[in-house]
């Protein structure tokens, strides 16, 4: 038995299901999961030595590789001068200055401590400026795990089959309504039907936890043409694509705006942070300067601020960073077409993912269609290989700027070979391998 199963054995324990976030398990994939020591730049290192090129990149943020000298040397300086101060700080104006430079559509921001808080608040925040209750969310698209989001979720939900969550108050779930992901008609529909209840409508605007998902040409212009019909507000979970398909966000990218956004941990390079913002007129309503309650002690934490400037601003002053994820993306997307050309891969810049269905993926039920028993073979020989996928067919495969043109053509090479084993139900490789 390695150290990884070892811990492991003791984790089931006394954590539930051995993991402190379900995608971690590797429950989906049939192995246990890999207890990592330690990274840097594109790779990882478990417990037991091995090493691995890391496509996960801790779900995002670690766009510039793990352990930047940037990043490094501000949470450095930052930690000398205290851990906690639960008052306001210079560093989080700066950050605040910051994403509003950079967002497109946020005046105002206020920094939370993840994904799951800033939907939450943003969601909030929504419903004290329409004074209306109801919210739509996409079936497929993962918005952390409040009550009112858990039902059709993407990411770890979806990969366990979980539609709808336990212990979510029936009161909370009916005033979420589901549409169809790229599919305008059906949100149409719900807002013909409740034409003046909707408070908002959130949506990934790529949708990368049910496995990758690009929005159809006219989808978000259409999404936004709805809201502003019926006075519902916006929002963009900017959480995966913020700061990543460009410096401001999918927003940017796709040229439709929101009127408030939610980020997560690449705002903070790896430090427990989220944020919200978006139209000053309904983030001026939030807590103190308006009704909206929201709070938190730990939120714009210095040494969290410290890592997420350094990174943003590095982000921002280097272009080239996004031009070198594009590289890596097209010949990563590209190469696993050559390579295993009955699949489909779908794909926006430095995220992307592999469906093991011959099908169109353009929603919740099309990516649920994969084989989820051949993902799993895959995963695991890529992994004896030294390749770190999320162990679920429903996440997205992370590029960073440390990866090179090496390393991505290893990943297709192997996919190759994994392909042609697997096609005439040859054993997988070695197990175990140390790269
Ligand atoms: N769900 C996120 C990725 N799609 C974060 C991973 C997690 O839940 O731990």
């Amino acid at each position: 038995m390695g150290k990884s199963e070892e811990l492991f054995a003791r984790a089931l324990e006394r954590i539930p299901g051995g993991v402190n976030s379900p995608v971690r398990a590797f429950g989906s994939v049939g192995l246990t999961p890999r207890f990592i020591q330690r990274a840097d730049r594109q790779r990882i290192y478990d417990v037991d030595g091995r090493s691995y090129v890391d496509y996960v990149g801790s779900w995002g943020p670690m766009i510039l590789g793990h352990n930047h000298p940037a990043v490094l040397e501000a949470v450095e300086r930052a930690v000398k001068d205290g851990l906690s101060f639960g008052a306001a700080t210079q560093q989080e104006v700066e950050m605040a200055e910051l994403i509003c430079s950079m967002a497109p559509s946020v005046e105002m921001v206020r920094m939370v401590n993840s994904g799951t808080e800033a939907v939450m608040s943003a969601i909030r925040a929504a419903r004290g400026y329409t004074g209306r209750d109801q919210v739509i969310k996409f079936a497929g698209c993962y918005h952390g795990h409040s009550d009112g989001m858990l039902v059709k979720a993407g990411s770890g939900v979806m990969t366990a089959g979980i539609p709808d969550s336990a212990g979510v108050p029936a009161a909370c779930a009916q005033d979420t309504l589901t549409a169809t992901y790229n599919d305008l008609e059906s949100v149409e529909r719900l807002f013909i039907e409740h034409p003046n209840s909707i408070a908002a409508l959130v949506v990934e605007p790529l949708a990368a936890n049910m496995g990758v998902v690009p929005p159809k040409e006219g989808f978000l212009p259409g999404l936004r043409s709805l809201c502003d019909q019926y006075g519902a507000v916006l929002i963009f979970d900017e959480v995966i694509t913020g700061f990543r398909l460009a410096p401001g966000g999918a927003q940017e990218r796709y040229g439709v705006l929101a009127d408030l956004t939610t980020f997560g941990k690449i705002i903070g390079a790896g430090m427990p942070v989220g944020a919200y913002g978006g139209r000053g007129e309904i983030m001026r309503l939030i807590s103190p300067s308006g009704p909206v309650y929201q709070a938190g002690t730990l939120s714009g934490n210095p040494v969290a601020m410290a890592a997420g400037l350094a990174q943003l601003r590095w982000l921002k002053s280097h272009p080239e960073v996004y031009t070198h994820l594009e590289q890596l993306g097209d010949r990563l997307w590209k190469g696993l077409r050559r390579a295993a050309p009955e699949n489909v891969v779908t794909e926006e810049g430095s995220l992307g993912c592999m469906f093991f269905s011959g099908d169109p993926v353009v929603d919740y039920t099309s990516a649920k269609r994969s084989d989820t028993a051949r993902f799993a073979r895959y995963f695991k020989f890529l992994l004896e290989q030294g390749i770190y996928l999320a162990p679920s067919q429903f996440e997205a495969i992370f590029l960073s700027d440390a990866h090179t043109e090496a390393d991505i053509d290893y990943f297709i090479q192997e996919v190759s070979l994994w392909e042609e084993q697997d096609q005439n139900g040859a054993p997988l490789g070695c197990l175990n391998k140390t790269v």
